[in-house]
């Protein structure tokens, strides 16, 4: 690349979902672009808008706080939002701030190459730009590269073939189809019911049955609205101080306290509060103690069988291999009662796995089904996908794929060593998922915004964190998962959800106060794990 068309820049950040976003106006006082893949904003909820995607953390907190007029002239319709309201409170938010101007559309990363004699990143974009900066902050998100079936014979097959992840803008029309959908997680439970009402024939091809609670979204409350803007920056205080993130409601007992019948009455009602995850919050130990989790595993158990009428459908969904909440709890609406109607066949993948797509349809080792349109729902090569499928190549010509090839390694979840001057923003081993996503990545933003303005006060050009650092990070990220029961499921939670995939646990469970304190601590013990010059 010749030298006149190469662009030097402070700052890099890549995407511009809702961490994305709030970096570039976090660091507006510096020469910051944000190149982003995508031909919009909002990240997740600019590529997932698949039928009946919605968030399932309360819209009043699942948004910025930085701005405090913005939080008070935004209203959000329902409870739980979908992502159409989510994508335009991502474009009003990227109008307001002028954030637009520095974000360059459709033009991801392709590679990235630390210099290290002039410490600074090479990025090189897919269209053919060369940028040059001092600090690169990846906010490529954790559930960004669609994880693709892979059977053989996609090209064969006549009909569609679609990954909820990435679907066309200008929606599918599923009338007089025989339509069949992979994937019984949280997406799958959300987009299949309204499918189901539009499509001649709704084939779903479960391999592991999710636990689901009903969502209970509804139309906000006017007064709830007001109650929480009136009380906003006490609450957003709050929220950091909580495990999640959120002001969800915390349990207070253990289930050893109560008796069978109070049990039976906590669950139930935590089944109806219309507050999503409170069946494992019903009691402090359903994810540290088995015998706990067990009676709310049969809860919901029970619950599928009283609402799927055909006993042997119903006993096909109840989930036996692994503990609720060990993977995400999925929240619905409809999806069991969607196993009344005529039109939806259950399709058991665990005893019998699909081989190949077919000219018609696809093969699983006991049948073939003819289909129109063909769903995958398969979720995602989680928390490091995004990063690894870009080409970054840091000190001594050292590969991040190499670096992570037996799992990701990282100090604080920011950084890894040997990577000089690049920041990750909900990267491997952050509580990713565990705390509110939107809150958690603001607080990222500012602590990495915080490293850099002092790196640039003090006059330095370089940082980097040492492997002893990422190691003791390790024992820490290993040790709070040994306390919970998240170790059994397999999920994207324990890179366990594609085969072959290494790695352990991807996510920090030991809650998001105790993350930003040592995060806190690090800096405050004259950056701790870090070294600078
Ligand atoms: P998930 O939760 O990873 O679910 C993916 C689903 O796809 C799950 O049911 C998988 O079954 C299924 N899957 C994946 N590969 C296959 C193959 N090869 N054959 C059959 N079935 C397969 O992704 P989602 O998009 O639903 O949700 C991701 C997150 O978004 C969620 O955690 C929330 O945070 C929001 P498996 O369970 O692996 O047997």
């Amino acid at each position: 690349m010749s030298s006149e068309n190469v662009e030097n820049v402070d700052i890099v950040i890549i995407g511009a979902g809702f961490s994305g976003m709030y970096a570039l106006h976090r660091l507006r006082n510096h020469n910051v672009v944000c190149l982003e893949a995508g031909e919009g904003v909002g990240g997740t909820w600019y590529w997932n808008r698949y039928p009946g995607a919605r968030v399932d953390i309360e819209s009043v907190e699942y948004s910025y706080s930085f701005d405090e007029e913005l939080q008070q002239e935004w209203s959000w319709p329902e409870y739980f939002s979908a992502q159409p309201d989510l994508e335009r409170y991502a474009n009003h938010v990227a109008d307001r701030f002028n954030l637009r101007e520095r974000i360059r559309f459709s033009n991801p990363v392709k590679s990235m190459r630390f210099n290290q004699d002039e410490n600074l990143w090479h990025v090189y974009t897919a269209q053919g730009n060369h940028l040059v900066c001092r600090y690169v902050i990846a906010a490529t998100g954790s559930l960004t590269a669609p994880n693709m079936p892979p059977w053989p014979g996609r090209e064969a097959f006549k009909g569609d073939i679609y990954h909820t992840a990435r679907w066309p803008a200008e929606g599918v029309d599923f009338s007089g189809k025989r339509v069949g959908f992979i994937g019984t997680g949280s997406t799958g439970i959300q987009a299949m019911p309204i499918i189901a009402e539009q499509a001649e024939e709704l084939y779903v091809f479960q391999r592991t049955p999710a636990f689901c609670m009903p969502s209970g979204n509804r139309p906000l409350d006017e007064e709830y609205e007001r109650d929480w803007k009136d009380n906003y920056q006490e609450r957003r205080r709050q929220m950091l101080d909580t495990y999640g993130a959120s002001l969800i409601k915390q349990p207070e007992f253990s289930a050893h306290e109560c008796t069978a019948e109070q049990r039976e009455d906590i669950l139930e009602q935590a089944w109806k509060s219309q507050s999503a995850f409170q069946l494992i919050l019903a009691f402090s130990d359903v994810m540290t103690d088995p015998e706990v989790n067990e009676m709310v595993c049969e809860f919901a158990r029970n619950k599928i069988r009283s609402i799927v009428k055909d006993p042997e459908v119903a006993e096909l969904l109840c989930p036996t291999s692994y503990p609720i909440g060990g993977k995400r709890l999925c929240i619905g609406n409809g999806y069991f009662e969607m196993y009344n109607r005529g039109n939806v066949t259950l399709v058991d993948v665990k005893k019998a796995p699909i081989i190949e797509f077919t000219e018609t349809g696809l093969r699983t080792e006991a049948a073939q089904y003819d289909l129109d349109i063909i769903i995958t729902a398969t979720g995602f090569d989680a928390v490091t996908g995004a990063m690894e499928r870009i080409d970054i190549e840091g000190c001594n010509n050292r590969k991040l794929v190499e670096k992570w090839a037996d799992g990701p390694t990282t100090y604080l979840g920011a950084m890894v060593s040997g990577f000089p001057n690049l920041f990750m923003i909900h990267g491997p081993s952050t509580p990713a998922a565990q705390a509110q996503m939107i809150t958690s990545g603001e607080w990222q933003v500012n602590w990495t915004a915080d490293i850099i303005d002092n790196m640039e006060q003090e006059g330095l050009s370089r940082i980097d964190v040492t492997e002893e650092a990422e190691q003791s990070w390790a024992q820490e990220v290993n040790m709070v998962s040994e306390q919970t029961l998240h170790k059994l499921a397999d999920s994207w939670y324990n890179a366990k959800n594609i085969e072959g995939k290494k790695g352990g646990m991807m996510i920090y469970v030991g809650g998001f106060p105790r993350f930003s304190e040592l995060c806190e601590a690090a800096i405050a013990d004259g950056y701790k794990g870090f070294t600078r010059e």
